[in-house]
């Protein structure tokens, strides 16, 4: 499928999904990186900000950068870190932060429809419960490091 298409068919669905309401979540700091110039898989990294009095939910996400696009997270298994896909996804109470960051919840990108260049815009979709969906333009970034302090399972929210 194009890019094109891939961008036809994620607006159809977003013609489909309930209207969002008044934007509550705000989303910031986005980047997103892959672990190598040539590979398929990606994933991107943000804050998620709900300044509303109602607790929503991110449950999905979308791309015409990646055939697939899940979210995850790093459980702990035998002193080994594992991915893992949380389909029930993440929540985002009133008045707090969701932090998706390297070791922990992230958006995973599956399938990309072209390698990662530093700089590369990649439009995600991101769907939440009470607020419908989301469009940010992330930009990848292969030269960040993950932030000092954060090395090990969830972030503390700031
Ligand atoms: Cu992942």
């Amino acid at each position: 499928m194009s890019l094109t298409s891939k961008l036809f068919a994620a607006l159809a669905a977003t013609a489909l999904a309930a209207p969002a309401l008044a934007q509550e979540i705000h989303v910031l700091d986005t980047y997103a990186r892959s672990a190598s110039p040539t590979a398929k898989t990606g994933a991107a990294f943000m804050l998620i900000e709900n300044i509303g009095d109602a607790d929503d939910r991110l449950i999905g996400a979308a791309s015409p950068a990646a055939q697939k696009v899940e979210l995850h997270t790093h459980i702990e298994e035998g002193g080994v870190m594992k991915m893992v896909h949380v389909e029930e996804g993440f929540a985002v109470p009133a008045g707090e932060m969701l932090v998706l960051q390297r070791g922990g919840a992230h958006v995973m990108m599956m399938g990309l429809t072209e390698s990662f260049e530093q700089g590369m815009i990649v439009p995600l979709t991101l769907v939440f419960e009470k607020s419908g969906e989301i469009v940010v333009d992330v930009s990848v970034d292969l030269t960040r490091k993950p932030e000092d302090g954060h090395g090990k399972g969830h972030g503390t929210g700031n």
